[in-house]
């Protein structure tokens, strides 16, 4: 069955790789699967078809058969379940590399989403500053826990999986907005070993090809 994503038409982050496509395009490279995108303008994406498969009118979106999905946890946890090579087959390190999913999602990336978030709409406002001095501390926090699990091991726990992939692409949005991560060696060379893999490197020629297009088209 045909998998159709959808994607920004023309991403803010000029092809960077920071849309949240990318998190589903790199799932689906890792697992083999072939996908198609459907491209939408800010507009389409408020518009009752999407609405009907996205609530909040976002990207990005999954569909399969009869199966409509958002959230991209939810998306890249129904790759994994379906397709092997992103998850564990014991239970307990399964288990575990769930716990990784909802760890990037939950714990570490709020504060660098809102980081993101201060830096493009509150920087005129009078607590700029002071704001994003805490959500630095906060996010500093996190790395610091994150750096000392980590260790000098390659992934979070055992062979790489989704968690690995959903932790990389948040600390993606944080390396290319800051140089926290600098002060964390483990942990910028975790993000280069996932930027790495040939199946990531895939995901984000295909995402670019897209910005070029729309670029010179
Ligand atoms: N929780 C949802 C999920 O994980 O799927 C969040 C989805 C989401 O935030 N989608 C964003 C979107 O559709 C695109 S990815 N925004 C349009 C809207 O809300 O109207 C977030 C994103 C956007 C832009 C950059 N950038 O330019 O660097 C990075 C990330």
């Amino acid at each position: 069955m045909t998998i159709t994503i959808t994607a920004f038409e023309r991403s803010p982050d000029r092809g960077r790789g920071l849309a949240r496509d990318m998190r589903i395009r790199w799932a689906l490279e890792e697992v083999g699967q072939p996908y198609d995108v459907r491209l939408l303008s800010f507009k389409a994406m408020k518009e009752a078809a999407h609405l009907t498969l996205q609530p909040f009118g976002q990207i990005p979106t999954y569909e399969e058969g009869d199966l409509a999905l958002f959230e991209s946890g939810a998306i890249v946890f129904h790759i994994a379940e379906r397709h092997g090579g992103l998850l564990p087959d014991e239970a307990n390190a399964r288990a575990r590399a769930i716990a990784w999913i909802f760890a990037a999602l939950n714990t570490v990336e709020p504060p660098i989403f809102d980081r993101s978030l201060v830096q493009i709409l509150e920087r005129d406002e009078p607590w700029y500053e002071q704001r994003l001095r805490a959500l630095e501390d906060s996010i500093r926090k996190r790395l610091a826990d994150l750096s000392r699990r980590l260790g000098d091991a390659d992934w979070l726990d055992g062979a790489f999986s989704a968690g690995d992939l959903l932790m990389v692409t948040v600390l993606l949005r944080l390396k290319a907005s800051s140089r926290i991560l600098d002060d964390y060696p483990n942990l910028s060379a975790y993000v280069a070993r996932g930027e790495a893999r040939p199946a990531y490197k895939r995901a984000f020629d295909a995402q670019l090809a897209v910005f070029k297009a729309a670029s010179t088209g």
